[in-house]
């Protein structure tokens, strides 16, 4: 009975913040994009992927969220864009200050696209608002197909689900058709991509995705600036 209002006010300051943290993605004209999965499912794959396909005169960041270890940010580091590693020593999500403070020194004017990596964990990041413009889940075929069914909180609250690692598609029972109608159930209309970050297998399509989403975001930008 005591937690809920504590719990209920941590979220509150998690929100204010990161209301904050929205204005001035907007008032730099940056697109903040999320990325929710499980531990191992392929975020941090994914962002080497789409670090590897984007020019380097792109202004992109990238942050990413691990309890330990510097590994995800070392990876991405070798693409030669702006990579910061947050270390939240035990908590299993990232929130809005650890993002804030974590940006205090970058010049927000010189950047375009921020890509946030959450810390593995399909639950406590659908409850913490970072200010971005949205999130984005990965789901592995590895996982099973029921985990929209499951953990609904973030399938309903990401604009896009990533089906990842579909090379291993014939050696596991995970129906392809059943993940999508699980997501499609509790998020309508959700965006589904397929990729295969391994062998790169529809990386093309979830660039196309992202091109699309930093064109219409651009757009609101001007059209909310004249
Ligand atoms: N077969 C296969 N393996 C993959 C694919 N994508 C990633 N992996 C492997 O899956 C493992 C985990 O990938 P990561 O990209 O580190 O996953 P992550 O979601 O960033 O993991 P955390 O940051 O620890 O939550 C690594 O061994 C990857 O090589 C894929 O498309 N196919
Ligand atoms: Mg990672």
């Amino acid at each position: 009975m005591e937690r809920v209002p504590l719990e209920r006010k941590v979220l509150s300051e998690n929100d204010r913040i990161a209301s904050a943290l929205r204005a001035r993605f907007q008032e730099h004209g940056i697109l903040c994009l999320n990325l929710v999965s499980s531990p191992g499912s392929g975020k941090t794959s994914l962002l080497e992927r789409t670090l590897e396909g984007l020019p380097h005169s792109d202004r992109v960041a990238v942050l990413t969220g691990d309890i330990q270890t510097e590994n995800d940010a070392d990876r991405l580091k070798r693409f030669r864009f702006p990579v910061r590693q947050i270390t939240t020593g035990g908590t299993c999500h990232l929130d809005a200050r650890m993002v804030e403070r974590h940006l205090a020194d970058w010049k927000l004017k010189e950047l375009d696209l921020l890509l946030i990596e959450n810390v593995g964990n399909l639950v406590c990041p659908a409850s913490y608002d970072l200010g971005e413009a949205a999130k984005i889940v990965v789901l592995s075929v590895t996982e099973g197909e029921d985990k929209p069914l499951k953990y609904p909180s973030i399938f309903l609250k990401s604009d896009l689900l990533v089906l990842n690692k579909m090379d291993l598609l014939p050696y596991v029972p995970f129906d392809i058709n059943a993940a999508t109608d699980n997501a499609h159930k509790v998020h309508p209309g959700m965006d589904i991509v397929k990729v295969s970050c391994l062998t790169g297998k529809g990386v093309h399509e979830w660039m196309m995705w992202l091109g699309q989403r930093r064109r219409s975001h651009k757009t609101l930008m001007h059209e909310t600036v004249s």
